[in-house]
């Protein structure tokens, strides 16, 4: 099944409007539908969040009770593409966090899977590589230990992402790096996809203060809103396939461009344990070199979109549509299947 559709997607890679059609045909939604209509009070043609709007302040005014904080956060939100919010998580919820995990690496063997860029695939989960290779990240481990589920749907979190939503939040990916990812600045609408592109906010919590010269995550403010670069002239999501490392090459040197263009330096994030990040869909961001070599970075990330919007990987991997709940969290994974993680439980 898999290579059949593999095949047809590489055959149609060679006629690039028909498979933008046959694209938008198969991961049609009404979240997207939606957006085209309203087209026009859209910069992009992908559309966005409500915040992403042209009639913005009309509809922030309308909101009824927001506190000060909330619309001040907003507005920052359309402008920046960041928000952050200090010592959102206490140090009780990072201590039974970081124990969950401990005990999930150490079982045997462990139900955890670690990622990275060097990695062909995902890997079951190993020490060795784990603790010396900066970019390897565990991957959905909310998947196995409540307390990262914890951490992820606190309410500081979910309140935020609600407001952005105007839906609860699905979670769909995490990371949890204990080194600095060293990622080159990225956009992740090219990655982490999704059927409605813009519909995506990524959160970047600090389990640790996070010390200079770790690798500290970085941020070009305002970059959501910089449209230009589609891969194959077309998409918002990157397909290795399809459009092969130069169109990757291509598009991070478009992002340091357009930075330069508009004089926009790049900003670190100097977290204290409990901090929050919240980024948009399209803000451009990624990981400092590690210049303090051994230095931890502890962070987990969480990538979400509202509820109604897929994953892509619902698509090319229908097994993995299931989407889990648990009290008011809803949660799916691609690297998981039903049967591993009732086995991999804690
Ligand atoms: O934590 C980092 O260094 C980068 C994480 C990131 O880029 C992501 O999760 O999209």
């Amino acid at each position: 099944m898999k290579s059949l559709v593999s095949t047809a997607k590489n055959a149609l890679h060679k006629y690039p409007r028909l498979y933008e059609g046959v694209y938008n045909f198969a991961t049609l939604n009404r979240d997207y539908i939606r957006q085209r209509r309203a087209r026009a009070q859209f910069q992009s043609k992908f559309g966005g969040m409500w915040t992403d709007r042209a009639d913005f302040e009309e509809k922030l005014a309308a909101k009824p009770n927001l506190s000060a904080d909330q619309t001040a956060q907003l507005k920052a939100w359309r402008q920046d593409g960041i928000v952050i919010l200090n010592g959102a998580i206490s140090d009780e919820q990072i201590t039974a966090y970081l124990s969950e995990t401990k005990t999930l690496q150490a079982k045997q063997p462990s139900p955890l899977r670690m990622t990275s860029a060097a990695l062909p695939a995902p890997t079951p989960y190993d020490p060795t590589l784990f603790d010396a290779t900066a970019s390897v990240r565990l991957v959905d481990d909310y998947m196995f230990a409540p307390a990262s589920r914890d951490i992820l749907f606190d309410p500081k979190i979910t309140n935020f992402l609600d407001m952005v939503f105007e839906r609860p939040a699905l979670l769909t990916q995490s990371l949890r790096f204990n080194q600095g990812s060293e990622q080159p600045i990225h956009q992740d609408t090219a990655f982490v996809r999704m059927n409605a592109p813009m519909k995506l906010v990524g959160v970047w919590v600090a389990l640790e203060d996070i010390a200079p010269d770790s690798g500290e995550l970085l941020y070009l403010l305002g970059s959501h809103n910089w449209e230009g670069y589609l891969f194959s002239g077309r998409f918002k999501h990157y397909d290795a396939e399809r459009d092969g490392p130069e169109q990757l090459e291509a598009w991070h040197q478009w992002i340091l461009d357009e930075a330069a263009k508009r004089g926009v330096k790049p900003q670190s994030f100097h977290a204290k344990k409990g901090d929050v990040l919240f980024w948009h869909a399209a803000l451009a961001h990624g990981g400092a070199p590690i210049r303090k070599i051994g230095q931890t970075r502890l962070s987990l990330v969480g990538h979400y979109c509202p509820i109604g919007v897929r994953p892509l990987y619902h698509y090319y991997k229908p097994a993995q549509r299931r989407i889990y709940e648990d009290a008011q969290n809803r949660y799916t994974t691609s690297y998981y299947t039903k049967a591993e993680v009732k086995i991999g439980h804690l």
